[in-house]
C-alpha cells in the first residue's frame, strides 16, 4: 500500500492526519477516474539445494538471473567447506516445499492443503552488503535465525497466497474486464487460499486498483462501474496477513506495449532498492539509489519523451503486526531521512514512476479508510458511530478497509457514522493519491525481511 510522505514543504502537500473535510469524505466524485546440529544442517542443505537446482520453482526474475547466479556462486564455495567441517551430510533435508496438489484455476484450494508438510516455500534471499556480511556465518545470527522460523513460516504462507491470486488476477485483468468484479474475485481468493479466520489470517488492505494518473489508494465503492481499457495503466496492489503479519507487494498491469518502459523502469527502481536494503543501511541512501534508477529512464508517449521521475511524496514503509506504516518510510528520492534499518524488521519496498509532475496530491472519492494505530478509547455519544466502530474492531482492528468491505458485512447507511468517526480521530480516511491529470504512474512493491544474517524478499515470485 502506498505510504504517502507526511512531511512537506508547504507546496500543497499531503495533508496528512488533517482533519476530514466533507468534500474529502462524502464527496461523490465522478467514479475514478533450534540449536541443534540438524537444523544447522538442514539450512545448509536448503542454501545447496538451491544452488544446484537448476529447475527449483523459485528461480530469480531473468534480469536477476546473471546477478543472481554470479552471488550464489561465491556462497556455495564458503558453505560447502562448511558443511565439509559438519561431515558434510547436509543433503537430507527437503528444501525446497513442492506443492502436493495442483492449484486451480481460478485458485480455490488453500494453500495449507498444497503444502501437507506445512512448510511453506521460502523468498528469494540475498546477502548483506561487505560491512555487515559477517552476519552470515555468525553462530549467534544463525541461532537467531532459528528461534523466528515459525513465525517467518507462517508469513511465507501469506505470500504464498499472494503469489497464487496475483497468477489469476494476472489472467483476468484484461481489457473490458469491470474492476469492481476483478477485486472482487481477487478479494474471494485470497479468503479462500488463506482459510480467512476473523483478525487470525485473511485480507490485510483494501485491493488497490489506481489507473492511470491515479497512482495509489483507489478501489471501486459499490456501484462504481469503471471498466480497464487496453490504454490503461493500473497499479494493482493488495495484502494478506497471518496473525497480522502483513504481506503488502503490489504490480503494474498496462496492455499497451507503449507502456513497457515505464514499467521497466519501476520494476528496476524496486529491484534496487531492495538490493540496497538491509541491517545498518541509511534509509536516504537507499532512496537516492532509486532516484538515480528510476530517472535513468525514459518513456515515449504520443511522439513525447518523458523522462521516468520518482514520485517524491510516496514511499514504502516498515510493517509491524496489524501496522502497515508502522513508523519507518523509505523514500524513493534523494534528500531523505538518516534513519537505519534494523535487523529483525519487515519493509515494504515500494516504487512509484510518473511521466507527471512525480508529486501527488488527494482527490477523488474515498474508499480507504483505517483505525489510528495510537489512539486509545475514545467515548462516543453517537450509538450509530459506536456500533460501527464495534464492526471495524472486530473485523479489522487496525487493519485498513474500504467501504466494499463493509457493504459485506451487512452494514448500510453508515457514511455519516463513519464520517463521525474520522471527526473524533478514531479512524482516518485514506483519499486517492493522484500526480496531474493526463500522466501515468506505475509501481512495484515487494515485502522483505531483514534476518539476523541475510535479507528475504518474501513476495519474489517469477513474475516479478
Ligand atoms: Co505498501
Amino acid at each position: 500500500m502506498g505510504n504517502p510522505v507526511v512531511e512537506q514543504p508547504a507546496e500543497a502537500g499531503v495533508p496528512d492526519g488533517t482533519p476530514v473535510s466533507e468534500e474529502v469524505l462524502a464527496s461523490d466524485a465522478e467514479g475514478q477516474n533450534g540449536a541443534s546440529n540438524g537444523a544447522v544442517k538442514e539450512e545448509q542443505a536448503a542454501v545447496e539445494a538451491g544452488e544446484e537446482g537448476s529447475d527449483s520453482e523459485e528461480e530469480a526474475t531473468p534480469e536477476d538471473g546473471a546477478k543472481k547466479k554470479k552471488k550464489k556462486k561465491k556462497k556455495k564455495n564458503k558453505k560447502k567447506s562448511a558443511a565439509a567441517e559438519d561431515g558434510g551430510d547436509g543433503a537430507a533435508a527437503e528444501a525446497k516445499p513442492v506443492p502436493q496438489l495442483e492449484q486451480t484455476s481460478p485458485p480455490t484450494i488453500p494453500v495449507r492443503q498444497l503444502f501437507p508438510g506445512g512448510v511453506y516455500p521460502e523468498g528469494e534471499f540475498q546477502s548483506y552488503k561487505d560491512d555487515q556480511r559477517w552476519r552470515e556465518t555468525s553462530e549467534e545470527k544463525r541461532q537467531l535465525e532459528r528461534l523466528e522460523r515459525d513465525v517467518l513460516n507462517e508469513v511465507r504462507r501469506a505470500a504464498e497466497v499472494h503469489r497464487q491470486v496475483r497468477r489469476h488476477v494476472q489472467r483476468i485483468a484484461v481489457p473490458g474486464v469491470k474492476l469492481i468484479d476483478m477485486c472482487e474475485q481477487l478479494e474471494e481468493s485470497v479468503r479462500t487460499l488463506i482459510e480467512a479466520d476473523g483478525l487470525k489470517a485473511g485480507i490485510a488492505f483494501p485491493t488497490g486498483c489506481s489507473l492511470n494518473h491515479v497512482a495509489a489508494h483507489w478501489t471501486p465503492n459499490a456501484g462504481d462501474k469503471t471498466v480497464l481499457g487496453y490504454d490503461d495503466v493500473m497499479k494493482i496492489d493488495f495484502g494478506t496477513h497471518v496473525d497480522g503479519r502483513i504481506i503488502d507487494c503490489a504490480f503494474t498491469v498496462a496492455h499497451n506495449p507503449r507502456y513497457d518502459p515505464l514499467l521497466t523502469a519501476v520494476k528496476e527502481a524496486t529491484d534496487t532498492g531492495i538490493r540496497a536494503a538491509g541491517v545498518d543501511v541509511r534509509l536516504c541512501d537507499i532512496g537516492a539509489q532509486i532516484q538515480e534508477v528510476m530517472e535513468s529512464h525514459e518513456v515515449e508517449l504520443d511522439g513525447k519523451t518523458f523522462q521516468v521521475k520518482s514520485v517524491r511524496n510516496l514511499n514504502g514503509h516498515s510493517i509491524s503486526p496489524y501496522h502497515i506504516h508502522a513508523g519507518k518510510s523509505v523514500p524513493i528520492v534523494k534528500g531523505g531521512e538518516a534513519t537505519r534499518m534494523e535487523e529483525g524488521e519487515f519493509f515494504a519496498i515500494e516504487t512509484f514512476g510518473s511521466t507527471g509532475k512525480g508529486y501527488v496530491r488527494e482527490d477523488l472519492e474515498v474508499s480507504h479508510y483505517m483505525k489510528n494505530f495510537d489512539v486509545g478509547h475514545v467515548p462516543l455519544r453517537l450509538p450509530r458511530a459506536r456500533q460501527l466502530l464495534a464492526t471495524i474492531d472486530r473485523n479489522f482492528s487496525t487493519l485498513a478497509f474500504c467501504r466494499r468491505y463493509l457493504d459485506r458485512l451487512g452494514e448500510q447507511k453508515y457514511l455519516m457514522a463513519l464520517k463521525n468517526l474520522c471527526d473524533a480521530g478514531v479512524v482516518d480516511p485514506y483519499p486517492p493519491l493522484v500526480d496531474a491529470k493526463g500522466s501515468y504512474v506505475a509501481q512495484y512493491e515487494h515485502t522483505i525481511y531483514l534476518h539476523p544474517t541475510r535479507k528475504e524478499v518474501l513476495t519474489r515470485g517469477d513474475d516479478y
